[in-house]
């Protein structure tokens, strides 16, 4: 049950328990007639067969009451198909990108994050689209799933009525990392989400881990950024930081080190600088790095050359 706005239930769950509620007893009825025909009219009870040629009334009888259920059930499905499709009017918008293979919300007022926040008890409607291929947005708690299309917005709206985490995954399958897809609904008591959605502070507190140590910076370009950036761009579905290759290698060392590249079919051996990372970011079917698969998207377009820097800055300090 849904609270806490007009129209308490999920119409899903009323659609599908009213549809289930018809099949069963149809089901019922019908084994039940079909077993009453088999003992009465048994060859024992009724020896010689009769042919029944016609009965309007009963012809009547099963057009109109089929007829009234289907279109019930239709009313029940269309009000609560109405019902998912509009969003209350001072539901809080959120833009959802989902990419190869990661999420990312963005809010009116610039925030990004990679965990879907919403404050509880408000509406929610979120305007989705996909950075590359076919993905979907499924919120199991919620009972909700829209397509990620690219180039095209589509979006859907829950209320999220307690707090808590859920489950946001991708439901459409879209590549290797389609099971890294996954990331969480965080539904706060409002207090908490005004400080976090406001305040640098809240943010700063939760998402701090122990900054790497390294030599001086470039002015403008911070490592932390980097650090920042490669989660919310979604870069950690495929790389990790601590050393174990995933889908693609991991950032842990790699800088200054040899690698072996594909370029144009032949092996080659390059030393991974700056340049090596930013043609990888805006061009990764130059040099792919031997032996992981060749699904690297280009970034060209998702990064600013400002954030380019931050992340080499970032994968240089991890040493
Ligand atoms: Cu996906």
């Amino acid at each position: 049950m849904v609270t806490g706005w007009p129209n308490l239930s999920n119409p899903a769950d009323d659609t599908f328990f009213f549809i289930l509620g018809i099949s069963v007893t149809l089901l019922a009825l019908n084994t039940g007639v079909m077993l009453y025909f088999v003992f009465r009219y048994s060859r024992k009870r009724h020896p010689q067969a009769e042919e029944v040629r016609e009965n309007t009334s009963l012809e009547i009888i099963w057009t109109v009451i089929p007829m009234i259920l289907v279109l019930a059930m239709f009313y029940v499905g269309w009000k609560g198909f109405v019902y998912m499709r509009t969003a209350p009017p001072d539901a809080m918008v959120i833009h959802v990108t989902a990419r190869q293979w990661s999420w990312t919300f963005d809010y009116a007022n610039g925030k990004e994050t990679n965990v879907l926040k919403v404050p509880v008890r408000k509406p929610i409607k979120l305007l989705i689209t996909s950075a590359d291929v076919l993905h979907s947005l499924f919120i199991p708690a919620y009972h909700i799933k829209e397509d990620a299309v690219p180039g095209r917005e589509t979006h859907l709206w829950f209320l999220p009525d307690q707090l808590g985490s859920y489950d946001l995954f991708c439901t459409e399958y879209c590549g290797v990392g389609h099971s890294d897809m996954i990331t969480k609904v965080e539904v706060m008591p409002q207090k908490d989400f005004e400080a976090w959605y406001t305040g640098k502070k809240a943010e700063a507190a939760e998402e701090k881990k122990p900054a790497p140590k390294g030599p001086a910076k470039k002015a403008g370009a911070a490592p932390e950024a980097g650090e920042k950036l490669i989660q919310v761009k979604g870069c950690v579905a495929c790389h990790t930081t601590d050393g174990t290759p995933k889908i693609g290698p991991t950032f842990k060392g790699v800088f200054g080190k040899k690698e072996t590249v594909i370029h144009n079919g032949q092996e080659r051996e390059i030393t991974v600088d700056e340049a090596f990372i930013r043609q990888t970011l805006l061009h990764p079917e130059i040099d792919r790095v031997k032996g992981f698969p060749p699904i690297m998207p280009s970034q060209q377009g998702q990064l600013t050359d400002k954030e380019i820097e931050e992340i080499i800055e970032y994968i240089k300090e991890l040493k």
